[in-house]
């Protein structure tokens, strides 16, 4: 399963049928009268948040999503039936945000939550509700309401309480290797992360999540390195862990890059809670320790503790900090953050190459990252536990869902090529019913979409 954190899709909900033009006619029943019933409701798009999800890799395949048309009302006052919904499952914590990606028009952060994002249209009414003292047979019916169409992008933005950033090589993975059960790729070349990767810390009986993201580099908002589309993944935490490789000339250099990068990205980053960490203190002379520290507390007006992915000097003290921190923020506000929209188009990096790997290209359509060693290719199902999910335990129940999914979306592309076939015949229905309408002089008013009188 690749990881995929956003996509456009077309949303559709289904038109209301029409209503139906029909008479009573029985044998010595004189004068029946119109009994046309009524359209059916167009069916509803909707959204829903399903756990265990955590990509959104099925909008990649599939973008076009509409419901199934109302059903058209039938003689003997008999109405049609409603269109079927379509309903988009989508990891907990993705985002729905217009076309330009500036509005968030919904936020799914419970799992299970269901959202009508399009309703479907109205039904029309049938030839029954047009009888008046003066036109005993009308051959008036209403065509019924169009359903809602809209291009929306799915935006996830996982679900952590801490968030682990640094420059590329700070030791964010190690670190994350270390306190969880996640097996993130490391080693010291930068962009070793390419896509986000979640961990679960158990301390005791206590338990948090930590997401580790790819690096920053000067210039991430402007679309260097990897840029700064990943930084959405720690805008629901609660607090941010900042690395910083300690091995490196300017710590203090380091730590500003970072810092300007989050005041650059904008939403609620730079006002988040952070612990600086002085890493990889294992390399270091206790002088470089106390030097490098102190400049750092200097900068950052904070208290830097100092610590080694690698060795674990200083890990427990820092996971002790992250937690206290976690724990009094949910029991001041126990609901998920919900995170702000910010600019995120994906923007392919400027002037900087991957290194490493030359397979890799950014690809304009997609804004991501195509090909080398993440490639769909090289999908197997141990990749798919150890690179993508991150931790085993926490995602285990996910991906038996996810296979389940497959199933679910085939019979959705089977109901949205039932509902293509059935709008065909419902257009040509739409010819025939217009050109009944024409005949009996329906008002400009009824073509407008607005209801007609019911008598
Ligand atoms: N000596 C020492 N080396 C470390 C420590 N933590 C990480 N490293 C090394 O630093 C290099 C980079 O580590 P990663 O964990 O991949 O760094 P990262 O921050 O995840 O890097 P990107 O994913 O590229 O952003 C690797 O070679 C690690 O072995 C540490 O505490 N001490
Ligand atoms: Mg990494």
């Amino acid at each position: 399963m690749k990881f995929l954190d956003q996509a456009k899709v077309f949303l559709k909900s289904g038109d209301g049928g029409p209503g139906a033009v029909a008479f009573r006619r029985e044998k010595f029943i004189e004068f029946g009268g119109p009994d046309g019933g009524d359209g059916g409701r167009g069916g509803d798009v909707v959204i829903e948040a399903a756990d265990g999800l955590n990509t959104l890799i099925d909008y990649r395949y599939k973008q076009h999503f509409k419901a199934q048309r109302g059903h058209h009302g039938m003689g003997s006052n008999r109405n049609g039936a409603r269109g079927a919904d379509v309903v988009l499952r989508v990891p907990v914590g993705t985002q729905i945000l217009d076309e330009n990606q500036e509005t968030v028009l919904c936020d799914l952060t419970e799992p299970g939550q269901r959202r009508v994002f399009l309703r479907g249209g109205d039904g029309g009414a049938g030839n029954a509700h047009f009888k008046t003292p003066t036109n005993r047979a009308p051959r008036k019916f209403h065509p019924g309401w169009p359903g809602q169409e809209q291009w929306v992008w799915l935006r996830l933005k996982l679900i952590a309480d801490a968030g682990l950033l640094g420059l590329p090589n700070a030791g964010k993975s190690t670190f994350l290797a270390a306190t969880t059960a996640a097996k993130p790729k490391i080693a010291d070349y930068p962009f070793t992360t390419l896509t986000p990767n979640l961990g679960v810390v158990r301390a005791g009986d206590e338990e948090f999540v930590i997401a580790d993201i790819p690096g920053l580099i000067e210039g991430a908002h402007e679309g260097h390195g990897l840029g700064d589309r990943f930084l959405g993944h720690v805008e629901r935490s609660r607090i941010l862990l900042h690395l910083i490789d300690g091995t490196a000339e300017d710590v203090v250099a380091s730590y500003r890059t970072i810092r300007n990068e989050l005041n650059a990205y904008g939403g609620n980053l730079a006002d988040k809670l952070e612990v600086i960490g002085l890493n990889k203190a294992d390399a270091l002379l206790d002088e470089e320790i106390d030097e490098k520290k102190a400049a750092l507390e200097a900068e950052s007006g904070a208290e830097v503790m100092v610590l080694s992915g690698a060795t674990g000097q200083g890990v427990q003290q820092v996971l002790y900090r992250l937690l206290t921190v976690i724990k009094e923020s949910k029991a001041e506000d126990p609901d998920v953050i919900h995170a702000p929209a910010t600019r995120s188009l994906p923007r392919p990096p400027v002037g900087q190459k991957l290194p490493d790997d030359g397979e890799m290209r950014w690809d304009d359509t997609l804004g991501e990252w195509v090909g080398g060693e993440e490639s769909d290719e090289a999908f197997d199902e141990e990749d798919l536990e150890d690179e993508d999910l991150g931790d085993d335990d926490a995602v285990e129940g996910a991906l038996d869902e996810g296979d389940e999914d497959e199933g679910d979306e085939d019979s959705e592309d089977q109901n949205a090529e039932d509902n293509d076939a059935d709008s065909e015949d419902a257009e040509d229905q739409d010819a025939e019913d217009q050109d009944a309408k024409d005949q009996d002089g329906v008002t400009q008013e009824d073509k407008d979409g607005t209801k007609p009188d019911v008598v």
